[in-house]
């Protein structure tokens, strides 16, 4: 049975070129600072963002992770968005490594407004904690895959930095961002001082992601990733999946983008699933159920005839295009979805 598995980006598969590079990559040892292949991946990690420095870590959960450890100090209050990655997603990293004080704030589509940002932090006062850092996510993942244009990234993140906080952005798939709004990526990074992102999504890498931002702040971020036990050895392996990845990958993220139009419009016409086709600004579409279907039912169901899918919450279903999914294949689990969801 062929097996469309729209669960997540993640599930992409190395291409062939990436495979072949990989078995011929310069590597050396990463934590002596030699090898040629991530260094060279962290440089134009860092150019592409428009940023000073780049560091490759395992994964967006540990990018995250270093960059709060490092803009932050024990006991800190970090303000994110109430349904972000950093705050639903990462197993309570800022609290149980960080020692921080995770602040959710509700935002519109993902997007925090000044307006929210300013009702949210506090002056200074004996009894609360000092406000260190705030975390945007763009794309955001909760929200459906919507885009926060660069204005109103910039406006938050300038508030915030005359506020005296530090702005890191969790872009796991900010060129999926850039695409749909049409600009390049350091306009949405622009006044963020640290960025994440992930070539092991849409882009298709097997394993990694960059933080990029000052030089200072990656040497400090490198500490942290080697005290997490990132510190990696001969990575270029890696790396160099990840440069065919940066290379080659990012302009084709458009097609997932039409793909998830697609989708969606299929879905909106099935009666049971009813989804907000303004939302679907990227390669994510959030479905919400009737209340006589039940998502674990559902998703074995959709399994059973083909169809991989997540579990969003108590009714909500994700799909996420990527490059491993045809239009056919689109079409098919349509038909498949909407013999299920009858
Ligand atoms: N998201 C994964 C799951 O963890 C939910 C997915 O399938 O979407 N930031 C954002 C916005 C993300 O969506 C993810 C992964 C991460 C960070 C973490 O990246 P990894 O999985 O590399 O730790």
């Amino acid at each position: 049975m062929n097996v469309i598995d729209l669960r997540s980006d993640t599930v992409t598969k190395p291409t062939a070129v990436m495979l072949k590079a990989m078995s011929s990559a310069e590597v050396g040892d990463d934590v002596y600072g030699e090898d040629p292949t991530v260094r060279n991946l962290e440089a134009m990690a860092a150019q592409i963002m428009g940023k000073q420095a780049g560091l490759l870590v395992t994964s967006g959960t540990m990018g995250n992770l270093v960059a709060a450890l490092t803009h932050t100090n024990k006991g800190n209050e970090v303000l994110l968005e109430a349904d972000s990655h950093i705050y639903y997603y990462e197993v309570g990293g800022l609290a149980a490594v960080g020692g921080l004080m995770p602040r959710p704030i509700q935002g519109d589509k993902g997007s925090i407004s000044v307006r929210v940002l300013r009702d949210a932090l506090r002056p200074a006062n004996i009894h609360f904690p000092r406000p260190s850092l705030l975390c945007l996510e763009n794309t955001h993942n909760r929200a459906g895959g919507t885009v926060m244009p660069p204005q109103a990234v910039a406006e938050v993140a300038s508030y915030a930095r005359e506020q005296g906080l530090k702005v890191h952005l969790d872009g796991a798939r900010i060129f999926n961002a850039a695409i749909a709004l049409g600009v390049e990526a350091p306009e949405l990074a622009d006044k963020c001082d640290s960025v994440m992102f992930c070539l092991s999504k849409g882009l298709g890498a097997p394993v990694g992601s960059l933080l990029v931002g000052d030089s200072d702040f990656i040497a400090q971020a490198r500490k942290w990733r080697k005290m997490l036990g990132g510190g990696m050895r001969q990575a270029g392996v890696i790396a160099a999946a990840g440069l065919i990845a940066l290379e080659q990958m990012r302009e084709r993220l458009a097609e997932d983008h039409d793909h998830a139009k697609l989708l969606a419009a299929g879905l909106a016409a099935i009666p049971k699933l009813t989804l907000d086709l303004a939302n679907v600004q990227t390669n994510i579409v959030v479905v919400k159920l009737d209340p006589s279907l039940s998502t674990p039912a559902i998703l074995a169901e959709l399994a059973q005839n083909g169809v991989l899918a997540s579990d969003f919450g108590p009714d909500l279903l994700r799909f996420v295009t990527h490059k491993d999914v045809s239009r056919q294949d689109i079409e098919d689990a349509l038909a498949i979805i909407a013999r299920v969801s009858r």
